[in-house]
């Protein structure tokens, strides 16, 4: 990352629940630290996740990853388009199936509404499956899980976060 910016901590989900799941997810750890002006700080736990809204589709493997950035949101936006072209995904169904989801969650204390990005993420709070990996890594979260946390499972998979 270019010294000297300033930088704040942003928090992005990650899912998928198409393909080779874990590849895509490490896919957009290490995608997201090779890019300008980005480091990852840490990296949750994988959960397997019940699926959220849309069609009947296969369970998902998330994660929550954090970075350091002087990104603003809307680059943070762009940049996770680009790791989900990478990751080959086709944009069909509403809530349907995906190779690649990243979804920006927090970044600092900015706020952002805008028709295509808000900032905190409008569903946040009462998504068990972006909630319980948040929490591994900012406590301000363990109170605030969600009650369908049971359809968010421990995996024992984990990514690899770069050095
Ligand atoms: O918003 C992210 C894509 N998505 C997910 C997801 O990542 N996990 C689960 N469990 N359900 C979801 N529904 C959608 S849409």
């Amino acid at each position: 990352m270019t010294p000297g910016n300033a930088t704040r901590r942003a928090y992005l989900g990650i899912g998928s629940n198409l393909g080779n799941r874990l590849e895509y997810l490490q896919l957009a750890v290490d995608t997201l630290d090779a890019a300008d002006d980005a480091r990852v700080v840490g990296v949750s736990p994988v959960y397997e996740t019940a699926p959220v809204g849309g069609p009947e589709q296969p369970e998902y493997l998330n994660a929550v990853v954090a970075l350091e950035t002087s990104r603003s949101p809307r680059a943070l936006l762009e940049l996770a388009h680009e790791i989900e072209a990478q990751a080959e995904r086709v944009r069909g169904v509403r809530w349907g199936p995906r190779t690649l989801d990243v979804d920006i969650l927090l970044v600092g204390d900015e706020r952002v509404d805008e028709p295509d990005l808000v900032v905190p993420h409008p569903r946040l709070a009462e998504r068990a499956f972006v909630v319980v990996p948040l929490a591994d890594l900012d406590p301000e979260w363990r109170s605030r899980i969600p009650p369908d946390s049971a359809s968010v499972r421990t995996t024992g998979l984990l990514l690899t976060q770069p050095e």
